[in-house]
Formats: structure tokens, C-alpha cells, sequence
């Protein structure tokens, strides 16, 4: 059957887009979209068409599996200029959401409306790309220059309401049913007697976008697609039509052969396969109706927000009345920032807040909780004697989850009676905004509890990745590894402030100090005291940390960390720091190239995450690379330490760690899988492609 149905009615041709699960644009609907064009055109009771798109939206965008391929038959720009070109009205009638090019066919068409609630966007920067199908040079003409550069160069959505306003759409359909709304105002409109009106031949705008353009680059930290897109743009102001569209193409075809494009296409896909484990495929979760959380600290009263938010009601427990009161201070919080950003209605604040929301001090009251997440202090005695006490009061059949980030799972689900229903729930502060949700199953855990954690991260909107039990799981085992490899380098004479340096110029958002100083130089110091008794002799410690520490140089929350933060909240180097370091130096110092800090710094954070990988931690390179994309800043265009490394070459990899090792061969010693891909000449992708879909 034909992706794009024709029906008439009425002198209205109904032109239905039916690609499930997106309607996407791929070479079947470009010519089918092109012949039910035709037909249309050559339809001598057809007066005016309308295009939609079949079940939730209307067309989510070119088809994202194809890129890389042959480009095929019809392109999409020649659809679109078909449209255009019709010499009788088509009218777009869009619903749900209309991204990239399924935006494009709209702006292609003559005229167009939306539903309430419609998103519709130009988000082809996200994947390292822009609109190649007319968008930089129609959506101008529309909306005017700055508008349209602002839309293209960030990808963000706008809804129908404000791309009426902005002269986007032309009408804002009524109801639910978009069908009968559009075949309403197409008769309405051919009741005006209104005639096609092709986009591309509307005034060029005016205007000049080298402030945009510099800002934009200035911040890019290497990412091209958002610069390259804003040029594309500012040339339908010098250029006609025609010439615009040609000159898009070469733009867009620059783009398409970048590595940037498939790091961010990598990143793509790679979200949405965490959730495809083949050991819970067909396998019913537990149905969760109340949450409760044990603990209201900043993690505990985020991870209570991100429920409430969700439409889930919490009951939340904290040792007394003062401490409960604080956790409810701090929801309230986070639910009026979240209503400053737009991302809830101010009246239901308050029902989440007065009924949803329960706080308590006794454990009696988590008894009708389905899931309970602990998110106490992260000591195994603490939570140990937390878990005793969940056993004595939870329903049976509860999920009993910890939010710990590093403690042995399976030592915590040995103090209760039901070891199965146990699971770590990992999730990154501020709870209720990181997406990130690292899934621990431990060695007890059914099946239906791990599909059940799943099922509890897709309602949340976070992004759940399955870890196996270590010591700091998927990320924060690799986190130490390279931070470990970074501390040497301070060690052997480097400026912690030209590594973050280097680390920022390489993409990510923060360096490795920086992140300290975030988090804060005590937490680094008691992790270093609980693994004082794992120390291997030839581990080399990082006295410089333990000096600011016992410096009383705490991170930003004392003002003073690597960085002094007194008078800047950006934070200032500091030569107190640079003293303090230098002091606790015991070896020569050398000279460290910005180019030898990133190898060494990705050749440690690659290494560790190929025994994650090769120990079973993670179920695949992919889910490394989510990791790192969503929980450690890594920059989302080079697609996550695994694809990154593809793309550097493993033997490169393994190379560079063989030539460390010649001075340090205790810390630097290669991942077995590490040595096993580079020999075959085989990359981690190879990997990934074994287990997904
Ligand atoms: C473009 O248009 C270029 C043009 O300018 C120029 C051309 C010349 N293609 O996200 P979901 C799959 S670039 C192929 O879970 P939701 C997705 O992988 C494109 N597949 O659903 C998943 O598969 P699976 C610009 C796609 O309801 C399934 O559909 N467009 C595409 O949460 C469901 O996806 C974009 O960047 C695609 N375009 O969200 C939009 N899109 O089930 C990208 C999705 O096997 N897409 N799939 O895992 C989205 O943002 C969201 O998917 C959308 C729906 C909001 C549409």
C-alpha cells in the first residue's frame, strides 16, 4: 500500500502521509508524496489539497536511517518545489509535530495551519546538519531574518500559538479532529477564491547576521552545524531563490560528510536503544501507583520533584520534623522553578504540593509505596540498616530501589528478606532535571523489577541505561579512572587550570577541576578514605587534592577550591592553589602540550570503559557513550567516548597507552577487549550493532 493515501471530497483532495512510527520522509513517501502531487495537479474536480500526516503527527523529518547511504530518488527538494510549484492551492495541516524536512513540505506548501499544542522545528542542527530541503531559504521569507536564524541555529521548537504570531502558520485549527479542521478552512479558503502562493517567490528579507554569527561561533566550542546554518541562512538576504537553495545544498552536503553529523546521528539512536534489553523484552513490569523516598536531602527532594512532575504521588520520609520540613521547602522549590520555566501550570503546583506530595517521619508510612528509593547518606552502614528497616514495612511486591552512586548493590539487598526486588536506581543531581538514570541490576534482581525500573524512567522522561554491579557502576567507574590519569599529570608538573583547558577545547563543558570544585573537594576526599584500604603500593595519591582539602578549599561552596570564586562566579585561577600544588609535588615536573593532556585523558576514560564494557558493567559501547553524553558533559557531537574512539582508531588508542605504560605500566595496563578489537582491526560499533534491534 501506497505511504501517501489520495482521497476527494468535495473538490478537496486529502493527501495523507501514513509512515508510522513518524511519518518520516524516506524514499517511498518523497515518491509517493510526488505522484499523489501529480495527481492532484491533473485532478480536474480538485480544487485545493490539503497534506497531513497519519496517527500523531504530522511528519517528523527526513528519514534519519538513510543518511550515510546513496542518496535516492526523488530528493526532497525537488518534492517540495513540486508542491510549490502546483499551480493550485495546498494547503499543510499539521498536528502533533513537524520537524526538519516534514517542516520543510510544509513551508513548501501555499498556506498552512496547526493544532493547539503543535511543535514545530528546524532541529537539524541537532544532528549536525541544517534544513536541506528549502528551510533556511522559505522559513526567512516567512518569519523574517533574525527569527528565522534563531530558530535554525538553536533547533529548538516553537508551538502553533507562536508560529502564528510569528507569521509561521496562517491559521490555528479548532478541536482535536485535524482532519475536519483542515477540510473546514480549506473550504473556507476556497470560499475566498485564494490561489497557490509559492514561498520561494515572497520578498528575500533583509537584515545581517554577523553579530548572531560571531556570538554563536564564539560558544561553539568546535561544534560547526549551527554556524554553517546561520550562513546558509544569511544567504537568502543576497542571493535569489534559486541561487539560496543552491547555495543550502553545498552547505548541507559540506555538513553531510562531517564526522560531527555521525557522532550526533550516533547519539540519536544510541538513546533510544538503551531501553531495548533482550532480558526484559515481553516482560510485564509492576505497576507503580505511589512512589516513596527515603530521604529529603537534594537528591531525595529531586528525585520526589521529578515524580510529582510526573503525575506520580510521593510519600517521603526524613528523620524528623525539621528535616522534613526542609525536604518539603526544597520540592517547593524546585516545582516554582519548574513553573518559571514554563514547565508547569501554577495550580497544579499546589495539588502536587498539598495532595500529592506526602512527608513523614515514621517508616509506617512508605507501607502502601510500590517502588521506594533510599537517597540517605552514602555509607553501606547507613543504607544497610535503611534496607532493614524498608524490609519490615514495604508491601510485598514492592520495588525496593537505592539511589547510591558507587555502594555494592548486592550488599545492600543482602540485609533484606527479598533480595529480588532490590535494584539500584542511580540518578544524577539536580534529580528532577538530569535525564540521565543509570538502571544497576544486581545479582538477585527479577526480571520484572529491572523492566519495571524501565518503565518507571520512561515516565519520568529520563534516559535509562542498565549497569551491573562495581564500584561506581558505568560512569563514576570511568570518571575515576581518567580523573586518576589527570591527577598524575598534575603530579608530573601540569596546571590543573591548562588541563580543564585543554578538556574544554576538546568540548567538554567542564574540565576536571572544575567539576571538582562543583561537586566539592570533601566528597573526592571521602572517597579517597573509603578506598584507602583497596590502595595498591604503586598507586600514586593525589596530595595536591588533599592539601586544598586540608586547606579548607572546599569548591564553590566555600568560595575557594581550584578556583577562587570570591569575586567571580565563573571562578579565577589562583596562584595560592598553583603554591599548594607545587608543594605536595614530590617528583620532577615536566611540561604537559594541550595535545598530550587529551590523549592521555581519552586514552584513560576509553581504556575503563572498555573493561565496563568487557566485565559486562555495560550491556554495550552505546551505553557508555549515553552515559558520558547525559551524566559527564561529554560533547554530544563526537558522539560519546566509544564512537569517538572509532572514529580516532583503536590502535591508535592502544598505542598511545602503550607508550604511557613505558613510564607508568601499573596504571596503564590495556582493557583486554581494548587489545582484542584494535588486533581484529574491529571498533566498538561492531559491538553495539550485535545487540540492537
Ligand atoms: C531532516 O529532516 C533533514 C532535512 O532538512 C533535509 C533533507 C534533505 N527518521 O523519538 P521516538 C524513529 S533531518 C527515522 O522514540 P517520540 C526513532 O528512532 C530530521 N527514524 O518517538 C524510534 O525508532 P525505534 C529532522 C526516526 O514520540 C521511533 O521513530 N527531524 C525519525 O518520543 C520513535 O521515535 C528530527 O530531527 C526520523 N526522522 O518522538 C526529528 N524520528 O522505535 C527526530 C524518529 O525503532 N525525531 N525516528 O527506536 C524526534 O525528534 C522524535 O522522534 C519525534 C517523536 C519528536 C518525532
Amino acid at each position: 500500500m501506497s505511504p501517501v493515501r489520495y482521497a476527494l471530497s468535495d473538490r478537496i483532495a486529502v493527501l495523507t502521509v501514513d509512515n508510522p512510527p513518524v511519518n518520516a520522509l524516506s524514499q517511498a513517501v518523497r515518491a509517493a508524496l510526488a505522484d499523489a502531487v501529480s495527481r492532484f495537479a491533473a485532478d480536474e474536480d480538485a480544487e485545493i489539497a490539503v497534506i497531513l500526516g497519519a496517527g500523531r503527527l504530522f511528519i517528523g523529518g527526513a528519514d534519519i536511517s538513510e543518511f550515510g547511504k546513496p542518496p535516492a530518488d526523488p530528493w526532497l527538494p525537488e518534492v517540495i518545489a513540486a508542491i510549490e510549484d502546483c499551480p493550485k492551492p495546498i494547503v499543510a495541516a499539521i498536528h502533533g509535530t513537524a520537524l526538519g524536512g516534514g517542516l520543510e513540505v510544509a513551508l513548501g506548501c501555499h498556506w498552512r495551519m496547526a493544532m493547539p499544542g503543535t511543535k514545530l522545528g528546524l532541529p537539524e542542527v541537532t544532528l549536525g546538519i541544517l534544513p536541506g530541503a528549502g528551510g533556511t531559504q522559505r522559513l526567512p521569507r516567512l518569519v523574517g531574518l533574525q527569527a528565522a536564524a534563531k530558530m535554525i541555529a538553536s533547533g529548538k521548537p516553537m508551538t502553533a500559538e507562536a508560529a502564528l504570531d510569528a507569521g509561521l502558520i496562517d491559521h490555528l485549527g479548532q478541536g482535536d479532529d485535524v482532519l475536519a479542521a483542515a477540510r473546514s478552512w480549506a473550504a473556507d479558503l476556497l470560499a475566498q477564491g485564494v490561489v497557490a502562493r509559492p514561498t520561494g517567490r515572497m520578498a528575500a528579507p533583509s537584515g545581517d547576521l554577523s553579530d548572531m554569527r560571531a556570538g554563536m561561533q564564539a560558544k561553539s566550542r568546535g561544534e560547526v552545524a549551527p554556524v554553517t546554518a546561520l550562513d546558509a541562512v544569511a544567504a537568502s538576504t543576497s542571493l535569489s531563490f534559486a541561487d539560496g537553495m543552491a547555495e543550502e545544498r553545498r552547505l548541507f552536503r559540506e555538513l553531510m560528510d562531517t564526522p560531527q553529523r555521525a557522532g550526533l546521528i550516533h547519539a540519536f539512536f544510541a538513546e533510544r536503544a538503551t531501553a531495548k534489553l533482550p532480558e526484559i523484552a515481553g516482560i510485564a513490569p509492576r505497576e507503580i501507583d505511589r512512589l516513596g523516598v527515603i530521604g529529603g536531602g537534594t537528591m531525595g527532594a529531586g528525585i520526589a520533584t521529578s515524580a510529582l512532575l510526573a503525575g506520580l504521588p510521593v510519600v517521603l520520609v526524613e528523620r524528623d520534623e525539621a528535616a522534613a520540613g526542609r525536604a518539603r521547602d526544597t520540592i517547593a522549590a524546585n516545582l516554582a522553578a519548574a513553573v518559571k520555566r514554563g514547565k508547569l501550570d501554577p495550580d497544579r503546583r499546589d495539588t502536587l504540593l498539598d495532595v500529592s506530595l506526602v512527608t513523614a517521619t515514621d517508616y509506617d508510612a512508605l507501607a502502601p509505596a510500590d517502588l521506594l528509593i533510599e537517597a540517605v547518606f552514602e555509607s553501606m552502614e547507613v543504607k544497610q540498616e535503611v534496607f532493614a528497616r524498608l524490609d519490615a514495612v514495604a508491601r510485598p511486591g514492592a520495588v525496593l530501589a537505592t539511589n547510591t552512586s558507587y555502594l555494592d548493590v548486592d550488599a545492600i539487598a543482602a540485609v533484606t528478606s527479598r533480595p529480588q526486588d532490590v535494584i539500584g536506581l542511580h540518578f544524577f543531581s539536580p534529580a528532577h532535571i538530569m535525564k540521565l538514570l543509570e538502571i544497576v541490576v544486581a545479582r538477585d534482581t527479577a526480571p520484572d523489577v529491572t523492566a519495571t525500573a524501565f518503565a518507571l524512567a520512561r515516565r519520568l522522561g529520563k534516559i535509562p541505561v542498565r549497569a551491573g554491579v562495581c564500584d561506581g557502576f558505568i560512569g563514576n567507574r570511568i570518571l575515576s579512572h581518567y580523573r586518576t590519569a589527570a591527577d598524575h599529570m598534575v603530579l608530573d608538573g601540569a596546571s590543573p587550570y591548562a588541563i580543564d583547558r585543554a578538556i574544554r577545547d576538546f568540548g567538554f563543558a567542564m574540565g576536571p577541576y572544575q567539576v571538582s570544585d562543583l561537586a566539592g573537594l570533601d566528597i573526592g576526599f571521602a572517597t579517597r578514605q573509603r578506598k584507602a584500604a583497596d590502595v595498591h603500593p604503586r598507586d600514586r595519591a593525589p596530595t595536591f587534592a588533599d592539601a586544598l582539602y586540608h586547606a579548607g578549599r572546599l569548591g564553590r561552596k566555600t568560595k575557594r577550591g581550584y578556583y577562587d570564586y570570591s569575586d567571580d562566579p565563573k571562578g579565577r585561577e589562583d596562584t595560592e592553589t598553583l603554591r599548594l600544588v607545587q608543594e605536595a609535588r614530590t617528583d620532577a615536573s615536566r611540561e604537559f602540550t594541550d595535545e598530550e593532556i587529551v590523549r592521555r585523558y581519552m586514552a584513560a576514560m576509553v581504556n575503563e570503559a572498555a573493561r565496563v564494557v568487557g566485565d559486562g558493567i555495560a550491556s554495550r559501547p552505546l551505553d557508555v557513550d549515553v552515559v558520558f553524553l547525559h551524566g559527564y558533559g561529554f560533547p554530544r557531537w563526537r558522539g560519546g567516548p566509544m564512537h569517538w574512539a572509532d572514529t580516532y582508531g583503536l590502535d591508535r588508542i592502544l598505542a598511545d597507552i602503550r607508550e604511557f605504560a613505558r613510564d607508568d605500566d601499573h596504571f596503564w595496563q590495556p582493557a583486554p577487549l581494548l587489545t582484542e578489537l584494535a588486533d581484529k582491526g574491529a571498533t566498538f560499533e561492531s559491538l553495539n550493532r550485535k545487540d540492537t534491534k
